[in-house]
């Protein structure tokens, strides 16, 4: 599966064959910027109300929520395979989206706040002292889904990540995930759950469907510099009329995409912060690439002592899919 874009020499060429210096907020500042200029960050907002008040769950009853297996469907499992993604609906209740939202907007105020592209990236959240988001970076109902869809006994934690687009933040390029994570395995899925409905103005994440979509942006070069790279890919698909799923998200849906699949989003338009939850996880016994490049951000926060080509078990990558 060796991709151009992801060998080391293609790394040296294209100037990201070096660690990330920066924050993380700082890393999304620059990956926005390589998005289709054309596609410009709206000016005009869609006036959208903020999500429904509703009562929140104790923190007993979120545990066992987030506890209990979901019921993935033949259909769903087939889907998740021949596509790379699958969207599933009704997997977190209202109440405990609001109360992850509520946890969320509560750590939010007392960070930094998003970086200049209006993307606010907060990742380890299960290690801020939020009982409620660490009930859902470690939930066996998400890991175990995660494991499923891979096919695989069980999955660890590589990261969980808040992601925040603000009002007017731009859109975020096409790109697949095994480019980014540093993990030597083609088991790798990304859960991405948002935290209030998302209608076509706000952005929904986006996917290019097909296993195999990928071989076709494989002579794509990846630029460190400008918008050539999103163009360029979004150019390949529509070349090759690959279907493109940017339907929007009911409350409570979520996605499971493949590392290897496509996606991109576009502005969020609206009033409202496009809030979303995404948990990556990793086939128990996957290693550490050799050569971790700039394109893999913050990873030595996410697998502290991890060794490059070493197995990945540490502490804060644990088995969540029991
Ligand atoms: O939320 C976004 O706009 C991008 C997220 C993404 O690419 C991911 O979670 O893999």
């Amino acid at each position: 599966m060796e991709s151009r874009i992801l060998s080391t020499e293609h790394a040296r060429e294209s100037g990201v064959d070096q660690q990330w210096e920066q924050t993380n907020e700082d890393w999304w500042d620059w990956y926005l910027s390589l998005a289709d200029a054309s596609d410009a960050a709206p000016t005009e907002l869609v006036e959208e109300p903020p999500p429904a008040t509703v009562p929140l769950p104790s923190l007993a009853d979120l545990a066992q929520e987030l506890a209990t297996p979901y019921a993935l469907t033949g259909e769903q499992r087939e889907r998740f395979a021949a596509d790379g993604y699958v969207k599933l609906p009704a997997v977190v209740s209202p109440g405990a989206l609001a109360a992850a939202r509520a946890e969320v907007e509560r750590l939010a105020a007392a960070g930094d706040g998003p970086g200049r592209s209006g993307f606010l990236s907060m990742d380890l959240m299960w290690q801020a002292g939020s009982e409620v988001l660490r009930l859902f970076a470690l939930s066996p109902r998400l890991g175990r889904l995660a494991a499923d869809l891979l096919g695989t006994t069980d999955v660890r934690l590589y990261h969980d990540n808040v992601l925040s687009k603000e009002p007017g933040c731009g859109r975020t390029p096409w790109h697949f995930d095994a480019h980014h994570f540093p993990i030597a395995s083609t088991d790798v899925v990304t859960s991405w759950l948002p935290l209030q409905a998302i209608p076509e103005a706000m952005g929904p994440l986006a996917f290019a469907a097909g296993r195999n979509t990928w071989k076709l942006a494989e002579d794509t070069d990846f630029s460190a510099t400008d918008d050539s790279y999103d163009r360029g890919v979004a150019e390949a698909f529509r070349a090759a009329g690959v279907r493109v799923d940017d339907s929007p998200f009911a409350l409570g849906e979520m996605s499971f995409h493949h590392s290897w699949c496509f996606h991109y989003a576009r502005a969020n338009a609206t009033t409202q912060p496009r809030m979303v939850m995404a948990s990556t996880y990793f086939a128990d016994g996957a290693r550490l690439v050799d050569e971790p490049t700039m394109v893999s951000g913050d990873w030595q926060r996410f697998m502290p002592g991890a060794e490059p080509g070493g197995r990945i078990d540490t502490p804060l990558n644990p088995i969540v899919s029991a």
